[in-house]
């Protein structure tokens, strides 16, 4: 009698949909923010393309399925989103002011984020967060529910919309769904601390395929889903309430063409060979590039370099370094604090050891625009990318693919996922300052020949596996999932 009942709701359900399929999406992202930002230009509405190769990659699958993309626009203030962008559908999924403090910054930013990187600084815990995180999870399930066509394909992203996949397919089950991790997924030991980790874990357990950037975090996950819920199979494949949901690995890359092409274009490489010639025309080049957030390990690195400076193995005018700080997450405690550690350490740095018109450490608290950051990678001899915890850490692959002339080294921390593909980086365990210390110094020294060697190896591995690839084979795995 319910099994009738069911069918028969199913069938109207369906039924409706086919109804208005015209104007439904075959493949809709669903993400924290839309593909565009809003940039305030004298007064009148500018709508501008956000950057990087996720967008460009998700673009271009979207444009060939009457996609549609749903996400936050990045303001609380009512806005006037573009109907579409580049030929694919937008819609803004409003959040409040509330919504923002307690589901952005508070659950997403103070609970998830530090929990899911180690617990390098101590989540926070409050049960309104979680509320408003199951609230804003739930506005996006409907929006989807409402836009995507029947049997249509949905792809989720990222740790801000981790419940969205279970309440989508109790609104929409005849709808494909995937689910990707841009972050870690912690280990069993940290992740039960979560007062909501069953909540979490059926959330994700609704898609039919959750990738993560490498398999620690997928069998993390698996793991975790086995003994929190009724969860049976392997690290790849699990069995949950009668459906099958595959657990995988899709480590995300970069537009390797479009960074190769800037790196080739002779404004960028002249604007690179005057931003040596201003660093007074050193030996070496060493330079980080991060978002200002705690767990990239910033102020370690520094640490390292300017204990160089003291031993005498890095000599000011023939070593200097510079550190781009993107601003991020203002607004929270444990990111102004940072801003302000690391501030202080790079003007004892450059008090201790620099000289007049000659700072051994130059730091931009800034966004700078793409082709200047590419400048920059030609510009630098060394790269030195440490996070303590990284899902992927994309600089690094910029780094990579900006040097086709095999003179960089990269220094790369082991607990970014990029770790697990850039073998031929000099890697370091970013808590070990001695360690960190000796892979800076090889990394200086290196000859030209190794050199050469270690970053053809990562180049390689880099170049064919690029973010189109990725989002194909994410997609690909998807259509390949029993329904
Ligand atoms: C999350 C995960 C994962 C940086 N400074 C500027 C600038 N950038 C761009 C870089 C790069 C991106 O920002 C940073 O990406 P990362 O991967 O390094 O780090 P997160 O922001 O933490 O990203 C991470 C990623 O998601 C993707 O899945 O790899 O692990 O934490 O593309 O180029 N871009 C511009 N100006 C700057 O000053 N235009």
């Amino acid at each position: 009698m319910v099994e009738q009942a069911t069918q028969q709701a199913e069938s109207v359900v369906r039924g409706r949909a086919r109804a208005r399929d015209t104007t439904k999406a075959q493949l809709v992202v669903a993400a924290n923010r839309l593909p565009v930002h809003h940039s305030p230009n004298n007064g009148s509405d500018d709508w501008r393309p956000s950057p990087g190769g996720l967008v460009s990659a998700l673009t271009s699958v979207l444009q060939n399925r009457n996609g549609l993309w749903i996400g936050w626009p990045g303001t609380t203030e009512p806005e006037n989103v573009p109907p579409s962008y580049e030929g694919i559908r937008l819609k803004a999924l409003n959040i409040t002011e509330d919504e923002y403090e307690n589901f952005y910054l508070g659950f997403s930013n103070a609970t998830l984020w530090p929990l899911y990187h180690d617990a390098i600084r101590a989540p926070t815990f409050h049960r309104h967060w979680w509320q408003a995180y199951s609230q804003v999870n739930m506005r996006y399930a409907q929006a989807v529910a409402d836009n995507v066509a029947l049997n249509g394909t949905v792809w989720i992203h990222d740790y801000q919309l981790q419940l969205v996949p279970r309440m989508l397919r109790e609104l929409r089950p005849d709808v494909r769904i995937g689910f990707f991790l841009h972050i870690p997924f912690p280990p069993i030991e940290l992740f039960m601390q979560l007062p909501w980790r069953r909540d979490i874990l059926a959330g994700l357990l609704g898609a039919d395929l959750i990738g993560f950037q490498v398999t620690q975090a997928a069998s993390n996950f698996s793991r975790m889903a086995r003994r929190q819920s009724s969860a049976t199979g392997t690290d790849s494949l699990l069995d949950f309430e009668g459906r099958s949901i595959r657990v995988g690995a899709f480590p995300i890359s970069v537009d390797s063409d479009q960074i190769v092409e800037l790196a080739h274009d002779p404004a960028i490489r002249a604007r690179s060979a005057e931003i040596r010639k201003d660093l007074g025309d050193p030996e070496v080049v060493l330079l980080g590039v991060d978002r200002l957030d705690y767990t990239k390990g910033i102020q370690q690195r520094i640490k390292a370099v300017s204990e160089m400076f003291q031993d005498g193995s890095l000599k000011p005018g023939k070593h200097v370094m510079v550190q781009v700080a993107v601003p991020s997450r203002e607004t929270d405690a444990h990111y102004e604090r940072e801003r302000h550690n690391l501030e202080q350490a790079v003007s004892e740095m450059n008090g201790e050891h620099g000289q007049v018109g000659n700072p051994v450490i130059h730091y931009l608290h800034q966004n700078l625009p793409f082709a200047e950051l590419v400048a920059l990678y030609l510009a630098a001899d060394v790269m030195i990318v440490t996070p303590f915890r990284d899902g992927m850490n994309l600089v690094a692959k910029e780094y990579v693919m900006c040097r086709s002339d095999l003179t960089g080294r990269l220094v790369l921390s082991e607990f970014a996922g990029a770790a697990a593909e850039l073998r031929g980086a000099f890697m370091v365990n970013p808590h070990d300052l001695e360690g960190v210390k000796e892979a800076i110094r090889l990394a200086v020294n290196a000859g030209p020949k190794e050199a050469r060697d270690r970053m053809s190896r990562m180049r390689r591995k880099t170049y064919r596996r690029d973010v189109y690839d990725w989002a194909e084979s994410f997609l690909l795995a998807l259509r390949q999932t029993a329904m």
